[in-house]
């Protein structure tokens, strides 16, 4: 049987990485899709082992002549859009950017692929940072969108534009709303990775401290790799829709500090309040934790819980790991990796 072609964006990512070596354990030729690819950027490849078996192409979503190129020399059957100025933070620093890759760089593929064959079929990464603050307890594919960064703003257009294609062209398009998901590929400006690698790194006394933002935040955090199946059963569906993919339990920052703290027995305290909260390391006697004013966002999504019912009765998908079971696939990788 002839092998399927996909296309994945943002390739040299956390979920790209997982994605690709999903497709290629089924039997898929993928094709990676990366901003200059000379800056050899492929750590997460080369942990998989899977760098040799992807064809790396060059890919910027804010050029459409390379877009365009990129489809008339290959037959894609799906093409999954990963890429992303994905940093919430920065997106407030860089928000015309962040708007031109997240909400024009989409419309641009829909664009190609409804010019040149609107048969491949289009996955987009959408985000639980549309719906930013809801008043919910918990929120499936139906939440008002609220988006509270320019970020969540720009992932609101692709996710409309996506919907729009598919009804006004009939592409076979669609969207995951994912919620957090974390994995040792995980990178390291993201809080979850910031926590467990500066703790291995105090453990293994390469730094004694390090500073955080707020700790009271509650993210619904999964495992990257149990998501990305998720993705490719989507694009398995015969009529594309869009999905809330998520575990449905919802824990603070502090919590999650508090998991990676006992996994790496720390022996610890938390004092004080507000700002001038600390962990003190109960054996050093001395401040590991200190928050920092800069860490914080001018907006904040407070509360993420998702709903994904939809997702496991019409694609038979459900997590299959624990906020624990994460923690401790990440702290091992760190231990052992760096
Ligand atoms: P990631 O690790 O930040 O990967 C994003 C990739 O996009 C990076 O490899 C980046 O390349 C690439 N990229 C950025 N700007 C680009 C541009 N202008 N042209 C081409 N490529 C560009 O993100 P992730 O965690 O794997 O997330 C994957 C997707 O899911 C993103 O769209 C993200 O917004 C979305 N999402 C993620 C989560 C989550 O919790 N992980 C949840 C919901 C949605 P560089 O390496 O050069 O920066
Ligand atoms: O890890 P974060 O930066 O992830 P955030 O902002 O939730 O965004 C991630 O998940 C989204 C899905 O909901 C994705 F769409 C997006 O691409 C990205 O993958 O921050 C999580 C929480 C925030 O409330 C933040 O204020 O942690 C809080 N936080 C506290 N101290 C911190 C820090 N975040 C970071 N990055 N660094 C800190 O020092």
């Amino acid at each position: 049987m002839k092998k399927k072609i996909a296309l994945v964006t943002g390739i040299c990512g956390q979920d790209g990485a997982y994605l690709a070596e999903l497709l290629l354990k089924k039997n898929y030729k993928v094709i990676g899709a990366d901003r200059r690819s000379s800056r050899n950027n492929y750590w997460r490849l080369k942990k998989l082992k899977i760098l040799d078996k992807i064809i790396i192409e060059d890919f910027e979503l804010t050029e459409i002549t390379n877009i365009f190129n990129l489809f008339k020399k290959y037959n894609f059957d799906e093409v999954y859009n990963l890429a992303a100025q994905s940093f919430v933070k920065a997106s407030f620093s860089t928000p015309i950017n962040t708007a031109d890759v997240n909400s024009l760089g989409v419309l641009r593929i829909l664009e190609v692929i409804r010019s040149q064959n609107k048969k491949i079929k289009f996955f987009q990464a959408s985000t639980s940072e549309m719906i930013g603050n809801s008043i919910n307890k918990s929120q499936n594919e139906s939440a008002k969108f609220d988006p509270q960064s320019p970020y969540g703003a720009s992932k609101v257009f692709a996710h409309q534009i996506v919907k729009n294609y598919r009804d006004a062209y009939g592409l076979h398009a669609c969207s995951a709303i994912s919620f957090n998901h974390e994995s040792p590929l995980r990178g390291e400006e993201f809080v979850t990775k910031k926590i467990i690698k500066s703790l291995a790194e105090i453990k293994k006394k390469d730094i004694s401290s390090f500073e955080i933002g707020n700790l009271y935040a509650k993210r619904d955090w999964g495992y990257a790799k149990d998501y990305v199946e998720a993705f490719w059963k989507m694009l398995q569906l015969k009529n594309p829709d869009d999905f809330v993919i998520a575990t449905g339990k919802s824990y603070t920052i502090k919590h999650f500090l508090d998991l990676s703290l006992k996994k790496l027995n720390f022996r610890y305290k938390w004092q004080g309040k507000g700002m001038s909260m600390k962990c003190i390391d109960l054996n050093s006697k001395k401040i590991i934790i200190k928050i920092n004013k800069k860490y914080f966002r001018p907006t904040e999504v407070h509360y993420l819980h998702g709903d994904y019912k939809k997702a496991k009765k019409e694609l038979k998908w459900k997590p299959k790991t624990n906020l624990k079971e994460l923690i401790h696939l990440m702290c091992d990788f760190e231990l052992t990796n760096s």
